[in-house]
């Protein structure tokens, strides 16, 4: 620990998580502090985790925690598939799931799909790491609404991945059972969606209301969890919905540049500790299903 000098400036980037939980960064640096019309951008050099990336006051990557993020959300319903070749991917317009799902030698186009270009520029501009690959020619770019664009696009994907901000503003429907029908629609007869489901500690209602909604659509559906040091938390769950194949089972070999996902892993994501499966309610209502059994 180094002793506090009096003389350089005490800044720090703090995230409101919750009005009584909240957590604080030293920063080095402001590099962007700017309202675009759809959200504020704020990009700051961080002493501990790097250069960190909020939209509205919430942290989406920092340069040191990225990679568990993108490589959960992206590698399990990547390697789930035996040949995932047409990848959409809602939000994530800093381009780190790009990156990743590039490294699959199946892809032949993956689409990204950002409601604000702002994000995109701010990125290639400052996280030359994490957009590296959004110049790639099998990426295609559209910055529109991502629900309008998914209405558009019917059996066209084998993996969609919702890599977008908390469940706010424009981003709420894309948590939404409409939403994962249309998307259902956009997938092909072999297609797995994957979404980002936020802490079961800072917002268990959005994890289990978001599983159940999935759930609803897609006909085999699990959750499986992560950690993330910067968000909420730290413990972050996906919820992820397929139509042909066992999700939890590893069809593709996974990219040899991983810092995170091995397939170790995979399995052992979807095991799932006890509150969490009851905070899905599946555990619940098995137990039921047996109690009932029982008193036949
Ligand atoms: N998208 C999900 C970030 C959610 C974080 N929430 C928070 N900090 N309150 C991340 C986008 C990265 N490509």
């Amino acid at each position: 620990m180094q002793p506090m000098d009096r003389r350089s400036p005490d800044l720090w980037y703090t995230e409101y998580q919750k009005p009584d939980m909240r957590l604080g960064l030293r920063i080095k640096e402001i590099l962007v502090n700017k309202q675009t019309q759809y959200q504020h951008i704020l990009v700051v050099e961080t002493a501990e985790y790097g250069r960190l990336l909020a939209l509205d006051g919430a942290i989406q990557i920092t340069e040191r925690d990225e990679f568990t993020y993108h490589e959960m959300i992206t590698h399990v319903a990547m390697c789930a598939h035996p040949t995932p070749k047409r990848v959409l991917v809602v939000g994530g317009g800093d381009g780190g799931v790009v990156r990743e799902v590039i490294k699959h030698d199946s892809v032949e186009r993956v689409t990204l799909v950002d409601i604000d270009e702002a994000v995109i520029e701010t990125s290639r501009a400052y996280f030359p790491s994490v957009s590296c690959a959004l110049d790639h020619p099998k990426v295609e770019i559209a910055t529109m609404d991502a629900l309008v664009y998914v209405k558009e696009h019917v059996d066209e994907f084998n993996v969609i991945i919702v890599d977008s901000t908390d469940p706010v503003d424009f981003a709420a429907g894309l948590y939404e059972k409409s939403f994962f029908a249309t998307a259902a629609n956009a997938l092909k007869s072999d297609g797995i969606i994957v979404a980002q489901t936020e802490s079961p500690f800072a917002e268990p209602e959005i994890v289990s209301s978001t599983f159940l909604a999935l759930r609803e659509v897609f006909p085999i559906s699990f959750l499986y969890w992560g950690a993330v040091p910067t968000y909420p938390t730290g413990l972050w769950t996906y919820a992820i919905g397929s139509k042909l194949y066992d999700p939890r089972e590893t069809r593709s070999s996974a990219p040899l540049d991983v810092r995170y996902y091995t397939k170790d892993l995979h399995h052992s994501a979807f095991i799932l500790p006890k509150f969490l499966k009851d905070l899905i309610g599946r555990d619940a209502k098995m137990q039921t299903k047996e109690k009932a059994c029982h008193a036949t």
